[in-house]
């Protein structure tokens, strides 16, 4: 069967933010994998009725169903070892330090980027969805999304969760070594969330062309045949 990638869209269908389907997405292109994508909305979970999962990305082929996109590198190295680019994750020493990377995006930079662009997010999902999402995050964050999004706050805390990557891009261009793997795609899920749904950049007024991360974030966008760079973003497509 042709694997089945499950994924969150937007309020046009061409819009596909979600950071952990982004995540999915560059890991089945990384083994040279074709999914085929179906969309599913926050409010109508019909599509991935078939499992146990409540959220997306979900995998489903022909070895079985993956509900996690870090379960979703697993499943692909452990069924596809050495297809297209080889392994994502690498041995178990490299999966124990991966873990660590897995920490560090979702617990201290994505809230930089979530601060960034909040109320981009909440205008590029689909209205239908709008109410459910914003009621469940502000009882997450403890504060309106109005007072949630703060570009000022949000640079704030990325200038410092930038530092340990840019400290390592510094001296290597991937996260991963001399090729992109599993910890240069579960950090980028992130950079690319925001790059889809806002204009707004995570370095500030002016990005430095020199500057390691940068350089880095470019090299991820276009990875894959350039597959983030040529993603739809919300600026261009009409509300
Ligand atoms: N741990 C999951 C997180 C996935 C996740 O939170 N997905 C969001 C979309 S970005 C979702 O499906 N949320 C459903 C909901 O909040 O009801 C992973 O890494 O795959």
């Amino acid at each position: 069967m042709t694997p089945v990638l499950y994924e969150l869209r937007g309020r046009d269908d061409r819009l596909r933010f979600s950071p952990f389907c982004w995540r999915a997405r560059l890991a089945l292109a990384h083994k040279g994998i074709e999914a085929e994508l179906v969309p599913m909305l926050f409010t109508d979970k019909s599509p991935i009725d078939f499992c146990d999962s409540t959220t997306v990305p979900v995998l489903k082929d022909a070895h079985g169903v993956a509900m996690d996109s870090y379960d979703i590198f697993k499943h692909l190295d452990a069924h596809y070892p050495n297809a297209g680019n080889g392994p994502l994750i690498g041995d178990a020493q490299a999966q124990a330090r991966l873990n660590f990377v897995k920490v560090y995006a979702e617990q201290v930079m994505a809230v930089g980027f979530f601060r960034l662009v909040a109320l981009d997010l909440l205008a590029a999902i689909h209205p239908d969805d709008r109410e459910y999402f914003r009621s469940a995050r502000e009882a997450r964050f403890g504060m309106s999304f109005e007072e949630f999004h703060n570009v000022e706050i949000a640079r704030g805390i990325l200038d410092s969760a930038f530092k340990p990557l840019r400290g390592l891009l510094a001296n290597q261009p991937f996260m991963d070594g001399d090729a992109p793997a599993a910890a240069d795609y579960l950090v980028f899920g992130f950079f690319i969330w925001a790059h889809i749904v806002s204009d707004t950049s995570p370095f500030g007024e002016t990005e430095d062309a020199g500057d390691p991360l940068v350089q880095w974030r470019e090299r991820m966008m276009d990875l894959h045949d350039g597959m983030a760079r040529k993603a739809p973003r919300a600026s261009e497509i009409a509300q």
